[in-house]
């Protein structure tokens, strides 16, 4: 029995994709006039080997980086990494606060109840899109902010 291409396509191009789980993703509501925005989400990987996310991007932003918040004597301050880590049948959670995607240069402020198309590319399970939902100004906002 021969297998439709059709089909042959979608268990190719399926596996890979489902492995990795974004949960909640949002981004930071900004201020007129504001280059920068911090986004979030929770990556739960359902695979067996861990993975990485290696880099993000997104058509609404020149750059998307990922950081850090690291605590220099008793300062916070942000930090790029090369990556975040995403355990085997585990989770990697970018929150206020923590880890973060960086939306550098903006081409218009994020306006609450908006979406953000984002791509995350995966050292192993590849590129995997995700809308950011644009949440309130300040939600949650951490006390140090973010400075650049
Ligand atoms: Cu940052």
């Amino acid at each position: 029995m021969r297998i439709p291409l059709l089909v042959l396509v979608l268990l190719l191009a399926f596996p890979v994709q489902a492995q990795m789980q974004i949960e909640k993703p949002w981004v930071r509501a900004t201020a007129p006039g504001a280059q920068v925005a911090g986004g979030y989400l929770v990556i739960r990987n359902q695979g067996s080997a861990a993975d990485r996310l290696v880099s993000a991007s997104s058509p609404m932003a020149a750059k998307v980086e990922l950081h850090v918040h690291i605590n220099d004597n008793g300062v916070m301050k942000m930090r790029e990494v090369r990556g975040y880590d995403v355990p085997a049948k585990g989770s990697f959670e970018l929150k206020p606060g923590g880890a973060h995607l960086m939306f550098l240069d903006i081409g218009r402020p994020f306006k609450e109840g908006e979406k953000v198309p984002v791509k995350l590319k995966f050292e192993k399970a590849g590129e995997v899109g995700a809308e950011f939902h644009v949440g309130r100004l300040g939600e949650s906002a951490p006390s140090s902010g973010h400075k650049h």
